[in-house]
């Protein structure tokens, strides 16, 4: 019996098997969550409905942030399977690619600014207040976050602001969720190589730079996100709200380091 048997679990983000949402399904799954999984656009469906097979989800669903009614429509579609949600993953991230390139008053612009607010923040606050009328009265919704949102990183640009936004997000849904019982946490990860990390120039120093730098001295896995993720969804996690945990082998925690 997992930590997590019986409870319901909604996780999105799922593009390949190297997203941190696939490593948090892996792990919700292994401590027994019934599982729905969420696909954006119809040339994601096929490989996240393999996904889902094979981690013994319910059924996966699409769902782009971008529109209001696949949002509405995903409850509308979660209802038909299970009365009430006990952890819903927000693992969804978007720049327009010409916002990660260049510096960074060079890089933004209104639109992009708009797009990755849109998509980056907002969109776990819409999730929420969606899945409202169905969230447990201990339920744990979890969403992933990045350093870049309180440090200055080349390259990183408009989606720093974004993640402080999301972060602020966190933190209220948590105060006006708290009363419930609900639970809202963000994990903010080390680098690792997914797919929204391949496309960025030099993405394999700045992995080799943060394993130097960490305590540690090595990159931090999509396992030990999703064992955070199983922790934070769980009932051990039933004290903490409105936090910031980090998975980043403590890279955050230095201020200089040795040669
Ligand atoms: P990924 O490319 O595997 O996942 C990003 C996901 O966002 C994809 O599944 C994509 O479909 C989804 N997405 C983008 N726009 C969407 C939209 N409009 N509607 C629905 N889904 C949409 O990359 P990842 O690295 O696993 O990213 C997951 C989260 O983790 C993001 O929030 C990212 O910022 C965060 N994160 C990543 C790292 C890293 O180094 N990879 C570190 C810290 C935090
Ligand atoms: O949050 C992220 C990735 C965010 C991301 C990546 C892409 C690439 C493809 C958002 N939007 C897009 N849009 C695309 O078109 N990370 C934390 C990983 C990441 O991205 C960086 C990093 C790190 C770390 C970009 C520059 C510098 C460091």
């Amino acid at each position: 019996m997992g930590f997590l048997t019986g409870k319901t679990a909604i996780v999105t983000g799922i593009a390949s098997d190297r997203s941190i949402a696939y490593g948090i399904a892996n792990a919700l799954a292994e401590q027994g969550a019934s599982l729905i999984l969420t696909y954006q656009g119809d040339k994601l469906r096929d490989r996240v409905a393999k996904f889902g097979e094979k981690l013994g989800a319910e059924v996966v669903l699409p769902l782009d942030v971008a529109r209001d009614e696949d949002i509405e429509a995903l409850f509308d579609s979660v209802a038909q399977h299970w009365s009430r949600i006990d952890i819903l993953v927000h693992a969804i991230g978007f720049a327009p690619r010409e916002a990660l390139t260049g510096g960074y008053l060079d890089s933004i612009s209104r639109e992009a600014s708009s797009i990755t607010h849109d998509i980056s923040a907002y969109s776990f606050a819409a999730l929420a207040k969606a899945a409202r009328p169905m969230l447990s009265e201990t339920a744990s919704l979890i969403t992933m976050t990045y350093l870049g949102s309180e440090r200055a990183m080349p390259g990183y640009n408009i989606m720093g602001p974004a993640k402080a936004s999301l972060e602020s997000n966190m933190r209220f849904m948590a105060a006006d969720l708290g009363p419930s019982g609900v639970r809202v946490n963000a994990i903010s990860a080390g680098p690792i190589k997914t797919l929204a990390a391949s496309g960025i120039q030099g993405f394999r120093s700045l992995l080799a730079r943060a394993a130097e730098t960490a305590p540690l001295k090595r990159n931090v896995t999509q396992t030990e996100i999703g064992n955070t993720a199983a922790f934070l969804g769980s009932d051990l996690a039933s004290g903490i709200t409105g936090e910031v945990i980090y998975v980043d082998a403590g890279y955050n925690i230095m201020g200089a380091t040795s040669n």
